[in-house]
């Protein structure tokens, strides 16, 4: 039992994902719990993914094939992971703002939050003030996470936290916000909740603002 869980684990690492596809499946087939296989190998391993790229030892490259690689092991949990009511850490609704077509970052950011646990809705790109108003108000989300990569764009998330105020949903939602062009300050002068740099500590971020 021990050794498949190190090989999700390890497979993860390596963005292997034929190793963990088939350990995810042996360990299923073994009847182990989906939160053990979730926790103790999958979720973990992302976190040692987020701390190896912290400390400059991972790139993107590696933590999209981890990202990667753990999707094809989450797919085959999710099911099961519905069955079993383990409890999400959270929903969260994300999108890059409105007028931005980019999306690797915020994709890295879903994949990260997913692995920790989070249910996402990933609105995609180019999301308007009323697509994030509709995802609180229908999608129950918890947080909404948004995504910019352009300055000019950068001002579709003030319009989205005024749509949310509009709509009397502001207190009922965490609005966290990033992508390169995005600072701690701005977060704090518009009224964000928070703002992270990379993917990782979004996830730190995201299980903060709903702790
Ligand atoms: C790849 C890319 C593209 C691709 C996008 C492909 C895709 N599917 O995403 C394409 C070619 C389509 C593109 C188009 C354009 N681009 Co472009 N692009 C880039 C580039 C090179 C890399 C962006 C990227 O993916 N980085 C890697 C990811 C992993 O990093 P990230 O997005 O920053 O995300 C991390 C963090 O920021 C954070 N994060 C991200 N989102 C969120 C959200 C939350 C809530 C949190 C907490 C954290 C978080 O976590 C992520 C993971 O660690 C950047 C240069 C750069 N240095 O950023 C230019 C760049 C962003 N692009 C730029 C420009 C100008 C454009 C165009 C206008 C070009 C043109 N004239 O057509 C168009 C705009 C299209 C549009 N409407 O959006 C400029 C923006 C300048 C500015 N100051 O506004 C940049 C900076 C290049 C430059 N130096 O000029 N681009």
């Amino acid at each position: 039992m021990e050794e498949i869980l190190q090989n999700i684990f390890n497979g993860i690492l390596e963005g292997d994902r034929e190793t963990v596809r088939t350990n995810v499946q042996q360990a299923i087939d073994a009847k182990m719990s989906p939160a053990v296989i979730l926790n103790d190998s999958m979720v973990s391993a992302m976190a040692e993914v987020g701390k190896r790229f912290e400390e400059g030892e991972y790139y993107v490259p590696e933590l999209l094939i981890a990202a990667r690689a753990m999707k094809e092991g989450l797919a085959l949990l999710k099911p099961l992971l519905a069955e079993a009511k383990v409890k999400a850490a959270g929903r969260v609704a994300a999108g890059t703002v409105k007028g931005d077509l980019h999306d690797i970052g915020k994709n890295l950011v879903c994949m990260m939050l997913e692995g920790a646990g989070f249910e996402i809705l990933d609105l995609g790109t180019d999301v308007s003030p009323e697509k994030f108003v509709d995802a609180v108000q229908t999608g129950k989300a918890d947080v909404i996470c948004m995504s910019a990569l352009l300055t000019t764009t950068m001002p579709n998330m003030v319009a989205t936290i005024d749509a949310l105020k509009a709509a009397g949903l502001r207190s009922k939602v965490k609005v966290m916000i990033g992508g390169a062009p995005v600072t701690d300050s701005y977060a704090r002068q518009i009224g964000a909740d928070g703002y992270a740099p990379d993917a990782s500590r979004a996830v730190a971020l995201a299980k903060s603002l709903l702790a």
